[in-house]
């Protein structure tokens, strides 16, 4: 359908809906979902040595060490080769941001701009497939039977650092650490940001802005 080989960066603090609006990049451009989050919280399950690695970090809302995460995400990057995709939650400060430039050409940024009350609102509500990365939302995007996931009909869970004081925590380290990445992106002219409230206002703006950028 799309040709052109186009690899995005989406940045967006945590529960801005970098995983939604890739699931809907996914079905609508075919691209490849990267995420840092869902390949680590795999790893948790099947207990890997990354995943004993990481787990203390990510359940209590701090950073997985450079070294561990760049590694696996390049390796994800090689492996993905030469298609289109959309890297969800890497880079995640400017460390990652420097190796991850050296390595790739990144064609755009998408940056999602949504206020700290309304992802706190939603995080309350997220139940996850924890084993192939699928979110819900009660009152948003629930599963067809409550408690179960659409595609398996296996038990959601919560994630661990959903709990608000890790939530609070998550947001300022967001804020401190990608503010610098952004703005590094931004001068060379890659960033396009989206703000707002609802996932149904931003999606068609995202979409537009792909479907211009794949097709042009
Ligand atoms: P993650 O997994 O990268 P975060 O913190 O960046 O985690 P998160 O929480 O996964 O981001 P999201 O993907 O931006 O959020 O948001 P989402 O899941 O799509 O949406 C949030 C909820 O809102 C969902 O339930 C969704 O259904 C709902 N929703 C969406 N739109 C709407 C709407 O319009 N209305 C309503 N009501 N609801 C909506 O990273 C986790 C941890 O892994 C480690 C770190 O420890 C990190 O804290 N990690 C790394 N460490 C080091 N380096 C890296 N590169 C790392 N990457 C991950
Ligand atoms: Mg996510």
């Amino acid at each position: 359908m799309y040709t052109k080989i186009f690899r995005a960066v989406i940045i967006g603090a945590p529960g801005s809906g970098k995983g939604t609006i890739s699931e809907r990049i996914v079905k609508t451009f075919g691209f490849l979902h990267i995420s840092s989050g869902d390949i680590l919280r795999q790893n948790i399950i099947n207990n890997t040595d990354l995943g004993r690695k990481a787990q203390d970090f990510i359940n209590s809302g701090q950073l997985v060490p450079d070294e561990i995460v760049t590694k696996t995400m390049l390796a994800r990057i090689r492996e993905v080769g030469n298609k289109s995709y959309i890297l969800d939650g890497f880079p995640r400060n400017s460390a990652q941001a420097d190796i991850l430039s050296a390595r790739e050409q990144i064609d755009a940024v998408i940056n999602l701009n949504i206020p700290h009350d309304v992802i706190i609102s939603r995080v309350k509500n997220r139940w996850i497939h924890a084993p192939s990365g699928r979110v819900y939302n009660i009152g948003f995007d629930d599963p067809k039977v409550p408690g179960k996931d659409d595609v398996t009909g296996e038990r959601l869970t919560q994630r661990e650092d959903d709990k608000p004081e890790v939530v609070a925590k998550r947001l300022q380290l967001y804020d401190e650490l990608m503010s610098p990445v952004l703005a590094w992106y931004a001068e060379r002219g890659l960033v396009t940001s989206f703000k707002g409230r609802e996932t149904k206002e931003i999606w068609p703006r995202v979409e537009r802005f792909l479907k211009d950028k794949v097709q042009g």
